[in-house]
Parts: C-alpha cells; structure tokens; sequence
C-alpha cells in the first residue's frame, strides 16, 4: 500500500486509495496531504495552547482555512505547492511556540502532541507522513468520527475561504476549525466525538450564511436568467470552479479585448448574478459537469482557469492551455499568483494567450435556466404557496449535491425522468447536470428544476424550506412536502450533509454510496439518529418519496 485516501465517493471499491487515486492524486501527493493535516493539527494544539494563555494568532484562521481547502478532492495536485503549505503551518507552529514559552516559560509547551512538536525539513516529509496518514488510528470508529469532523471541517474551510476573498469573515468558523483539528490529537469519548460533528452542521449554516451574504452583497441577489449555451466567433477563456472574485476580475481584465469569457461546471450559477451582466463578453456556458472536462477542454480551443475544484488531471493535448489559480494545482500548468493586497491578480498572460487561439468549437445550442436562489424563490413565494395548496405541485424533491464519474450516477438523470409532472426538483452544485437538460416542463409557469446555485448555494434551498415551513404554519421541516435525494462527492458536500442534519431534516437519501469513511457503527448512528439511507432503485425510491 503506497497510499491511503478514502475522503470522497470514488475511492477505489468503497473502501479506499490504495496505490494512486482515482482522482489520479499520486502517493507523493497524498503523503504529503496526511502531513499538511497532521501539521495543521498540531498548529491547532498550539492556537489553543496560546488562547489559554491570552495570546491570539489573527492569521492562523485563514492560514488554517486556505491550507485545508488546498486538501479537499481534486483542487491541488502539485507537490511543490503543498509542501509550501506544510512549511507555512510549521512557520506559524514556530511562532506560537515562541509565543508561548514567552509567556509561560519552556513548561508551557510540555506535554504536547507530537503533531505539534514535529518539524523537519523538505527531505523528512516523506518519511513523516508515512507515520500520520489516516489508518494511524487503528480503532475503526474512532478513524471515522475523526475524519468525518474533518472532512466537514473541509468544506466548511473552503466556503469560509471564499467569503473571506469577499471581505466577510466571521472569527467564530476559524475557532470552530481550530478547535475541530485540535480535537482529533485528544482521546475523547464516543459522544463528544459526535457531538464535534453535529456542531460541524451548525457551523456549515454559519458559514454558507456567511459566503452567501457575501457573494449577494458583492453581487446581487441570483435572478432567474437564460444563459446560453452556444459559442461565438471570438477566442473565448473557459472559467471554471467556484471562486467569483477571480471571474470578476478576468471579466474586467477582458473588457475590449476580443475575448470572451465562458464558464464551465460549477461557475454556471455565476450567470445569475446581477453584477455579471454587465459584462457583454461574458458569453455563455460551455459543456458540462466537471468530469466532462476532457472532452470539452479540447473543443473549447482556448485557455481554461481553474479558480478551485474539481480539476481532472489534463490531457497533453491541453495541459499548456490550462491555468490554476488560488488553492487550486497541477503540475505542468501555469499558476496565477495570488493577488497583492489591494490589487488586483493579473491575468494578463491568460489573455495574451486566449488571442493566439481559435474561437470555441459549438458543442451545444440554446440556453439554460437558472437563479432559483433564495431572494429569486421568496419574492415567488406567492405563486409557490398557490401551486402546493392547489395541488398543482405535490412535492419538492432537493436533488442538490456533486457529480461524479461513476456510472451509477445515472440513477439521478433517472430519478429526474421518473418523477411525476407534479415535482419539482430543487438543485444547487454540479449534481445539476445529471437532470438540468433534460426537457422536464414546468407546472404553471414554474420549472420543474428550480438551480439555486453553487454547492454552497444549498444554503438557499434550506432557506426556502424554513421560509415553507412558516408559511404553512409547520412545526417542523419534515412535514413539508420536500423529499432530499442528495448526491455527493466531495467534501463540501460532507459539509453540506451535516448542515442538512442539523436544520433537522430527516430521511435524506444519499448516493450513489454511503461513504467508505463511515465504519459500520458511525454509519448506524447517523441511520438511527437521522433515518439517512442509502439509494437504492429508482422505481422503488420514486414511489417511496412521491407517496
Ligand atoms: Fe461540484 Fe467539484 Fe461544488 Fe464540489 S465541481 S464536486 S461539492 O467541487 O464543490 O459541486
Ligand atoms: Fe481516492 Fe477520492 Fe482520495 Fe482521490 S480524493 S485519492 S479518488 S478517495
């Protein structure tokens, strides 16, 4: 075993990434993950160790945050820019460590972890991180509520990321990651591991609050809109990922150049915002979900920036037409550096580039519609209520989440065919594509998907059911007519989940697998405490959730 990585749905047979992942992240990479983590651990230890003795650290929060996105599926996959990382959490490990004994003499730093007394240099990682990877813990459950905290704790750190690009952040989801990490170097009981994961739901409400007011106050509020899906005769650049401060400031950087700019995969919802449209290059959305992207990186002809996940490792036909940007990275590509404070990130070069290129290749025509997010749902409020006291509408179905590779998959675009005209599929992250162009009508006006958004944007949706349930006088949100079929992949979608669970809905359908990550005896408490199942056959979970 070279490796071992089971964080997201793909892993190798359900169980694990043994030999390289499927994602196609090496050993090198993976070892050099389970580091990062073990060092963030220990910075964790010593944030705590500090706060004790009142110091505080006021980078170590989004030095925390920005480092834990950088290991969440399919965003980073270059050597060189996570041992950057793990140096940058030893340097502040270092300061926290001086600040201590400074403040409580050398005993102050007695009887720590050894993940926070660790150091060594580049040519030690590898043997490090053969000694803090995952299977470390050799108690099956214990392994499990660890990483499940940390994994939520992941996606959490990736939306508290990208408000903080926006301006907003909020000091009590840094203390809660810090505490989080901290939390797995200590033997703790049965219970209070559970409840560190509970309270990771509550936090992912906090935090896709925060992203969300700071994405509408930045951008407006998602309005429905009809983005195109064909191309025009100018070189375009393909954005892809989830961050829109680096869209926006492409999109300045393109004005009156010739070139315009698409999104791909998950920067669809990008299109709804009002602050957007403004731009008139700003052309359309080319092909589809993020595993498409072999296909549609090479027809789309130009240059692609990848502004996060879920990036594929690229094809030689393509790799020197990709950029990375922020915490995403490949080897091979070209990375943007991160912007200087008070400016602007230069995408010159990207530019440049996109004018050397043919225009894209039209892979699709027509357009698609999205926006249902919830200020654009709410201000329909009326029209919503009239349709579910009517009859017109029966049920809501959430099928937000991620895509995936996976065959199985299919089992989502089925669902979506199988209900009956009188649903309505409420959508939010790139699990949309498995349905969204599909020819499903609408009820009265009303269609029958409603996108919300980005992952995060599942925010909105859990807005609108709380707003349903006060209209219809509900004491509690399981006795809407809104049924959750949700898809996952990565670890935001760990963060969305717990945050599901904690707004209290129950019965969630999760697919395509139950994750490798939850031990039988995990996976019973969350089936007990929360009537989580598994897919299983359409027919058979249609009729169940339309009856
Ligand atoms: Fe998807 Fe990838 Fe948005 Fe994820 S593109 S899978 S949950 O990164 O973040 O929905
Ligand atoms: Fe395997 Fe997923 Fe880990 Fe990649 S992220 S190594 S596919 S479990």
């Amino acid at each position: 075993m070279s490796m071992f990585c089971f964080q997201c749905q793909e892993a190798a047979k359900n169980e694990g990434c043994t030999n390289r992942g499927v994602c196609g992240k090496s050993p090198e990479v993976a070892g050099l993950q389970d580091l990062l983590l073990s060092a963030l651990r220990g910075a964790a230890v010593l944030v705590e160790k500090a706060a004790t003795l009142g110091v505080e650290h006021k980078d170590a929060g989004p030095l925390v945050a920005e480092a834990l996105f950088a290991t969440v599926t399919n965003v980073n996959f270059d050597e060189d820019s996570i041992k950057s990382r793990i140096k940058a959490t030893l340097s502040l490990s270092d300061e926290l460590s001086s600040l201590i004994t400074a403040k409580a003499g050398a005993d102050g730093c007695a009887d720590l972890p050894s993940a926070a007394t660790w150091r060594g240099d580049e040519a030690t990682f590898a043997d490090r991180a053969r000694e803090v990877g995952v299977l470390s813990e050799s108690n099956e459950d214990v392994r499990s509520l660890r990483e499940l905290l940390i994994y939520g704790i992941k996606g959490i750190a990736a939306y508290a990321h990208h408000a903080a690009v926006l301006g907003k952040e909020d000091a009590s989801i840094y203390n809660f990651l810090i505490e989080a990490l901290a939390s797995t170097t200590k033997t703790l009981t049965q219970e209070e591991m559970v409840a560190l994961v509970l309270r990771a739901g509550e936090v992912a409400v906090t935090t896709m609050a925060t992203l969300d007011a700071a994405n509408t106050g930045t951008y407006g509020h998602p309005e429905i809109t009809e983005v195109p899906l064909g191309v025009r005769d100018n070189p375009g650049i393909l954005v892809s990922g989830h961050d829109l401060k680096d869209l926006e400031e492409l999109l300045e950087q393109t004005k009156g150049t010739g070139v315009d700019v698409y999104t791909h995969g998950e920067m669809l919802p990008a299109h709804y915002y009002p602050a957007f449209k403004k731009y008139d290059h700003f052309a359309g959305h080319y092909g589809g979900a993020w595993y498409d992207q072999k296909a549609d990186f090479e027809s789309f002809a130009g240059p692609i920036l990848f502004t996060t996940n879920c990036l594929v490792p690229p094809r030689e036909s393509y790799i020197n037409r990709v950029y990375t940007t922020g915490t995403a990275g490949y080897p091979g590509t070209t990375h943007i550096p991160d912007r200087e404070p008070g400016q602007a990130k230069q995408f010159d070069q990207i530019v440049a580039h996109a004018k050397t290129c043919a225009p894209p290749n039209a892979i699709e025509s027509g357009t698609i519609v999205g926006g249902f997010a919830h200020n654009q749902v709410l201000a329909l409020a009326d029209t919503v209520v009239e349709a579910v006291k009517s009859g017109a509408v029966k049920k809501f179905i959430v099928m937000a989440g991620c895509d995936g590779r996976q065959k199985s998959r299919s089992y989502f675009t089925d669902v979506a065919q199988a209900l009956p005209p009188d649903t309505v599929i409420l959508t939010a992250g790139c699990a949309k594509f498995r349905y969204n162009k599909l020819p499903l009508g609408d009820i009265g006006g009303i269609p029958r998907v409603l996108d919300a958004g980005q992952c995060n944007d599942s925010y909105s949706l859990a807005v609108v059911a709380l707003k349903l349930k006060e209209v219809f006088g509900l004491d509690d949100i399981n006795a809407l007519p809104i049924e959750f079929d949700i898809a996952w992949y990565e670890q935001k979608a760990v963060a969305v989940l717990l945050a599901l669970l904690h707004l209290g809905v129950k019965g969630i359908r999760l697919g395509p697998t139950l994750p490798a990550f939850l031990s039988p005896n995990v996976a019973k408490v969350l089936v007990d405490t929360f009537d989580i199942k598994p897919t299983g056959s359409v027919q058979e979970d249609v009729a169940a959730m339309v009856s």
